[in-house]
């Protein structure tokens, strides 16, 4: 299926970029062999990671505190008294930060020098790099082997998933495990979260996917556990092959799997017409508000977004702005659709009548922050799992 001509999502532009806009063919694929759900063509990585890379986590409260529970799960469950943790994809060091406060050694691999910058800030070690074999053997070298390797809606990000592999096989102690948490292919398929997919997505994982893209390098998959961040993603746990036991979750989620159809390339057949049902209901109702004179609004200029602007038609006669708290996304434009992109108080001053929630994701905490937008008798348009209208009083 393809999403059409797709800019890069995270690429907000001035306009004297509009012309230079670089655009590529958004078309994922699956892979009946091995089970991999993928985009087919990806632009090169520094074109999305890089020192100016505008996605911090700690643009989300929840996201912060989800990543103080992953940590000490992470240390009940898994990690010696006195380990060391290696992060790839640190960002700016939500997660680290929880071991960096308890004294515990770690390191963070981040390619993005300013989120990078943002971490250390944070107390938290970064090495500006992206992870592979060749960094694995680097930090094994300078710093010793890692009891733990975990990593946070960064994996799908890689194309080249043999690399970490074999660097995390390199890098890991003999009992180390890689922990890894992705946006859920059965969780997108049920939901018709089609905006999970953009340029830096390269992959949405299964249970399926995982074992079978691990195996070759000696990695076991010894647990899933579902999470609900992100719209619905699951947490892997790695294990070098019988060294530790395998729990009961990974012979559950993939039966259920199996009867999801995941494993089934007509799945997909209906994700794609789903997908098209989505995007005509979306455009159909933001033509008719428009044809109404109704002040809409984007809320959180998220990556996601992108894909549904672009794969949906929208423009700012449908949407006049977005708001976000990034200040880098904040007096530029988005890609592709160019709808500019305001600060959050530009909303709070004149609510709009309605708001596109961009960040359906983080639709708890939004909806209970803007108690008084909805008060003020203004309405959420939500896109999934359906799109629709409400309120958001009483959220
Ligand atoms: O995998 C990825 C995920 C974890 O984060 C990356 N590829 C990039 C990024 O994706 P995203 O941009 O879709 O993430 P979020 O967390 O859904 O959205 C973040 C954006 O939303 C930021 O620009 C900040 C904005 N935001 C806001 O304006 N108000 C977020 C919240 C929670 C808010 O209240």
């Amino acid at each position: 299926m393809t999403f059409g001509r797709m800019p890069i999502a995270n690429a907000f532009l001035t306009a004297d970029e509009f012309a230079d806009e670089y655009f590529f063919e958004l078309a994922p694929a699956f892979c009946e062999s091995c089970g991999t759900f993928q985009i087919t063509e990806q632009p090169d990585a520094e074109q999305m990671f890089h020192g100016a890379y505008p996605f911090f986590t700690r643009s989300s409260r929840r996201m912060v505190a989800h990543f103080a529970d992953y940590a000490n799960w992470l240390r009940d469950t898994y990690l010696p008294a006195d380990p060391f943790v290696v992060e790839i994809g640190s960002n700016d060091g939500a997660m680290l930060e929880n071991f960096a406060r308890a004294g515990k050694r770690h390191l963070g691999v981040e390619p993005s020098s300013n989120t990078a910058d943002v971490a250390r800030e944070h107390g938290v070690e970064s090495l500006v790099a992206f992870f592979g074999a060749e960094t694995a053997v680097r930090v094994r070298d300078t710093h010793g082997p890692a009891d733990a390797i975990i990593a946070a809606n960064v994996m799908c990000h890689i194309p080249d998933l043999h690399g970490i592999a074999e660097g995390a096989a390199k890098l890991l102690t003999e009992d180390g495990v890689l922990v890894f948490e992705e946006p859920y292919l059965g969780a997108m398929v049920e939901k018709t979260s089609y905006d999970q997919i953009y340029d830096e997505h390269v992959f949405i994982f299964s249970l399926q996917a995982v074992s079978s893209l691990f195996a070759p390098h000696g990695l076991e998959l010894i647990e899933a556990l579902p999470q609900d961040t992100h719209g619905g993603s699951m947490r892997y746990v790695l294990a070098r092959k019988g060294r530790r036991p395998v729990t009961p979750s990974v012979g559950n989620l993939l039966a259920r799997e199996h009867e999801l159809g995941l494993h089934l390339a007509s799945t997909y057949d209906r994700f794609r017409d789903n997908c098209e049902t989505s995007r005509r209901e979306l455009r159909a109702l933001l033509d008719r508000l428009h044809t109404e004179g109704k002040r809409v609004a984007g809320y959180a200029a998220t990556s996601k977004s992108t894909t549904v602007i672009n794969y949906c038609g929208l423009t700012p006669e449908h949407i006049a702005y977005i708001s976000d708290t990034t200040p880098l996304k904040q007096g530029k434009f988005s890609p592709g659709g160019h709808i500019p992109v305001v600060p959050h108080e530009t909303f709070a001053a004149d609510y709009p009548e309605y708001a596109v929630l961009f960040a359906w994701n983080h639709r708890d905490e939004i909806l209970a922050n803007e108690q008084a937008f909805a008060r003020a008798g203004n309405k959420w348009i939500s896109f999934v799992p359906e799109v629709t209208i409400e309120d958001g009083t009483n959220a």
